[in-house]
């Protein structure tokens, strides 16, 4: 690793994506399990300051109480002798046969319930360990035929699940925040809520939505061919970017969940460049954790496991290094303004001004030389490419 970490960086990494044994839809594991202790140790030595982790991921599905606290006190005397905490707890629904249909949205009412208990057990656990951020992500809340989805009657018990789960948390006074994570589709044909704006129009109709917001993971946006960085942008301007999950994608396809950086590396260095510098013009701030979830590639042994960990935090490091560089650049400050970027913090109207008196401002309009005005350049490509030579290290 040419960079090393440091508690400030606020790492954290799913023990899921370690722990990936790397079985897929057409091949066996090729890496034996991991023993979540053995990662947090692991992780802690590379540098991560946090873990997260669905329930399933530590205790076996289906665990008894007695084999569940058993796992649990061995698990947290793990923390305690690393220092690593857990910043962020999530709840399987999606690997389950019964959750075959979804869990809060599955046609079955028994699921629904099962569903329900199974997450708000797991807020109990989240409260307990620390966690700040409970993540769900409705894997099967979903369908791959449109006549098997009473769409209307979904989204009401999608919401009723959430709502249900965020008022218990406020009933119960945890410190703790419900992040929805979209995804266009995989495991399911059409996932709900797939993207961030669809995710933040549900959040708005929540009866307990101040305390809902969103986990944006890069691929899954992507997979939808959208910006990540544009997402996260509108989820901060909402003040809902509660969590993010770093990864890579190379363009539209299944979530390859990579390295971050590994994908679209320009798009990455975009999405650290908002994060380590804020919106140009000022704003609200992502100041949580830096979490990664990706899986290391099904070719890697557990050495290779490692190195994977290793290179999502160097390479945002790098991307941070370059990041800082570019905005502190002379010269990109410049180019900022020649491209009018700071003057979008302007407001349209001035000061006081009505819409009368912009209907009344004939130089806004009537005598406006239009023509003169659009001949303007941006001069965005120049930007643009100071960006590049910054995210290559020219400069
Ligand atoms: C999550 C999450 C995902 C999925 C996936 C499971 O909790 O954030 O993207 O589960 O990682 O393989
Ligand atoms: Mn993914
Ligand atoms: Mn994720
Ligand atoms: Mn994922």
């Amino acid at each position: 690793m040419v960079r090393k970490p440091t508690p400030e960086d606020k790492f954290s990494f799913g023990l899921w994506t370690v722990g990936w044994s790397a079985r897929d839809q057409f091949g066996d594991a090729t890496r034996p399990d991991l023993d979540p202790v053995e990662s947090v140790h692991r992780l802690a030595e590379l540098g991560a300051s946090y873990v997260t982790f669905h329930d399933d991921d530590v205790v076996p599905f289906g665990s008894d109480t007695a084999e569940r606290d058993r796992i649990l006190e061995r698990f947290k005397k793990a923390l305690a002798d690393t220092g690593v905490e857990v910043e962020m707890v999530t709840t399987n629904t999606f690997s389950h046969p019964i959750f075959k249909d979804g869990a809060f949205t599955s046609n079955d009412r028994r699921v629904r319930r099962y569903g329900l208990r199974k997450i708000l057990r797991n807020v109990d656990l989240a409260a307990d360990l620390g966690a700040k951020t409970f993540v769900m992500w409705g894997g099967r809340e979903g369908a791959e035929y449109d006549a098997a989805k009473d769409l209307f009657a979904a989204h009401e018990r999608y919401a009723e699940g959430i709502d249900t789960v965020a008022a218990y948390i406020k009933e119960k006074g945890y410190d703790l925040r419900i992040a929805l994570e979209p995804k266009p589709n995989e495991p399911r044909g059409d996932i709900l809520l797939p993207t961030v704006g669809h995710a933040l129009a549900f959040i708005a109709e929540l009866e307990n939505g101040d305390i809902v917001g969103l986990n944006p993971e890069v691929g899954h946006e992507q997979m939808a061919g959208l910006n990540y960085t544009t997402g996260l942008a509108q989820a901060l301007w909402s003040d809902k970017l509660f969590h993010i999950d770093l990864n890579g994608q190379r363009s539209i396809k299944y979530d390859q969940d990579l390295v971050f950086g590994h994908g679209d590396l320009f798009s990455a260095f975009a999405t650290v460049d908002l994060l380590e510098n804020g919106f140009p013009g000022g704003g609200p701030r992502y100041e949580g954790p830096v979490h990664f979830d990706y899986k290391p590639s099904r070719t890697e042994d557990v050495e290779g496991v490692w190195e994977s960990a290793a290179a999502n935090m160097a390479t945002y490091i790098l991307l941070k290094e370059r990041a800082l560089a570019f905005r502190a650049d002379p010269e990109v400050q410049e180019a900022l303004e020649a491209s009018g970027v700071l003057e979008l913090s302007q407001p349209t109207l001035g000061d006081g001004e009505t819409v009368a008196d912009l209907l009344a401002d004939r130089s806004a309009f009537e005598e406006l030389d239009v023509d003169a005005v659009a001949a303007r350049g941006f001069h965005f490509v120049r930007l643009n490419q100071l960006a590049l030579e910054h995210a290559l290290g020219a400069r």
